[in-house]
């Protein structure tokens, strides 16, 4: 009798626990919650678990714990460096020739299949707080508080849906977004699950940061990168042309102390002192946010089946060769942080290597959501990378096209192909009318990147890379194939080609 009533008790608990599951199941399908972390120009050197140069300073706890509970990206990559442009790659899975942004100061538009889209059509609740920097509103979220343009850093003013007029909320920029973020989660219908987008104004400049972190690294010293004193010699003609060169930074940009007097070098040291305490200090109250979100999860019981994705629209140089910001497809300012937490999937504590981009963000998210992703998003979901079952055929070489020549920071309009091991640059330099700077000269740069990871070796020009050129050329047109972005749209480049590209 025992034994059978056992039997019965247990035979019981599994058909309760059976008819739970089942109603979770009708409740929410089961599917994950989403909460996508979007910080500006937060870069993996300034991230400590990405052990770059600033890993002891940067001292980003929170957003280094959410890595050991996922996975951490170290190859992950843009399409094109620069703010709007990448936020409309993410939101559409496509390049910027596709999506229409293309430079800064475009419209977007929000028409267009996107992530937010597909997923409140599938059943999701969807939302985004922060920067957006897309000129036009957001479309297609059930709610939105956005800043205008870049937005400040204090008591910053916000477009929210279905107001007119700028709405000002008291508080630093980086506390409020975290506090829309949560509000709205907890005032969410629970039988639905979420996709929340929360965008970040930090680490964009002015690299502001509110007590106790503005003066943290007051008396800690900075190091320099190995390539801090470039004096672009053995590279190409666009970093001579630039002014990202930190001795040419503005007091609007970032209001800084000047030598007088001094050379270019002693300047760009001086100057370098200033950015990179207050770039590193802006991130401490970003990371903190981050850890406020992750405990807001926690507390909610909302962790275990929420997907939390950490990432920025594209990486930023901290002195390397001299520069600050972003545009040149060199590594610092094309690599972007990627990080995902999703312990029922993910095991905690993975790194992955293979090269991911960002077109691939808005597939991988529709695929965690278990929808189909629609036909015309270009990238590749990375679904397969998180369950650590690398496919056979994943990409080998990413299509990189900066297309704002010229207009802001002088840099060169270019494409290219970073591989595994090579990258390769074409710097057109042609402004194919997205801006009305001149076209100037064309030139082209090779990179080892495991004998030269600075990229500071320009060896496109020696005899013996000549095979190899070809090769990744090659491989290059394959890509801008496969993407539908032909040089043939453009009869200047076409011309320009004809003595030129190979
Ligand atoms: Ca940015």
């Amino acid at each position: 009798m025992i034994q059978v009533n056992v039997f019965s008790l247990r035979a019981f608990r599994i058909g309760l626990l059976f008819t739970l599951t089942v109603a979770s199941l009708k409740a929410n399908g089961s599917r994950p919650n989403i909460l996508f972390i979007l910080s500006d120009d937060h870069t993996t050197q300034a991230i400590s678990c990405y052990d770059g140069l600033f890993a002891e300073q940067a001292n980003t706890v929170h957003i280094d714990k959410l890595a050991g509970e996922g996975m951490r990206f170290t190859n992950a990559f843009c399409t094109n460096s620069i703010c709007s442009p990448s936020r409309a790659t993410i939101l559409t899975g496509k390049y910027s020739h596709k999506n229409g942004v293309y430079i800064l100061g475009q419209e977007f538009d929000g028409t267009q299949t996107t992530s937010n889209q597909v997923l409140g059509k599938a059943g999701y609740q969807t939302a985004v707080f922060g920067k957006w920097h897309l000129k036009s509103e957001p479309y297609g979220f059930d709610d939105y508080k956005v800043l205008q343009k870049q937005g400040r850093y204090q008591d910053p003013e916000f477009v929210v849906k279905g107001q007119d007029a700028l709405v000002t909320y008291e508080g630093w920029s980086t506390d409020v977004i975290t506090e829309m973020t949560t509000d709205y989660i907890k005032n969410r219908d629970p039988e639905k699950p979420f996709f929340v987008m929360c965008q970040y104004k930090s680490t964009h400049d002015p690299w502001d940061a509110r007590p106790p972190y503005d003066t943290a690294l007051e008396d800690v010293d900075i190091p320099l990168p190995e390539n801090f004193y470039d004096t672009y010699e053995d590279r190409g003609l666009a970093s001579q042309r630039t002014t990202l060169k930190l001795e040419m930074m503005n007091q609007s940009t970032f209001p800084h102390t000047r030598l007088e007097n001094a050379t270019e070098h002693e300047q760009r040291r001086h100057i370098y002192e200033q950015y990179i305490r207050a770039f590193l200090e802006c991130g401490m109250v970003l990371d903190e946010n981050v850890g406020k979100l992750m405990k807001f999860l926690e507390d909610e019981g909302l962790a275990e089946n929420t997907i939390v994705v950490y990432t920025a629209d594209q990486g930023h140089f901290l002195g390397e060769h001299g520069f600050f910001s972003k545009r040149f497809i060199y590594e610092e300012s094309m690599r972007m942080p990627l990080i995902v937490r999703y312990p029922n999937v993910i095991p905690a504590g993975s790194v992955n290597d293979d090269l991911v981009v960002n077109i691939d963000f808005a597939p991988t998210l529709i695929e965690l959501a278990g929808e189909t992703v629609p036909s015309d998003m270009q990238g590749t979901s990375f679904v397969p990378l998180l369950r650590r079952q690398r496919p056979a055929d994943w990409r080998t070489g990413i299509y990189y096209h900066y297309w704002q020549h010229l207009l802001s920071r002088n840099v060169t309009a270019h494409y290219g192909i970073r591989t595994r091991t090579h990258k390769l640059i074409y710097f057109h330099g042609l402004p194919l009318g997205m801006t009305d700077y001149p076209a100037v000269d064309p030139d082209w740069e090779l990179y080892d990147l495991q004998s030269d990871p600075g990229e500071m070796k320009n060896l496109y020009h020696q005899p013996d890379q000549q095979g190899l050129i070809k090769k990744l050329k090659v491989q290059m047109l394959e890509l801008k194939r496969e993407y539908d972005c032909l040089d043939d749209a453009y009869p200047e480049l076409v011309e320009r080609n004809q003595a030129y590209f190979w």
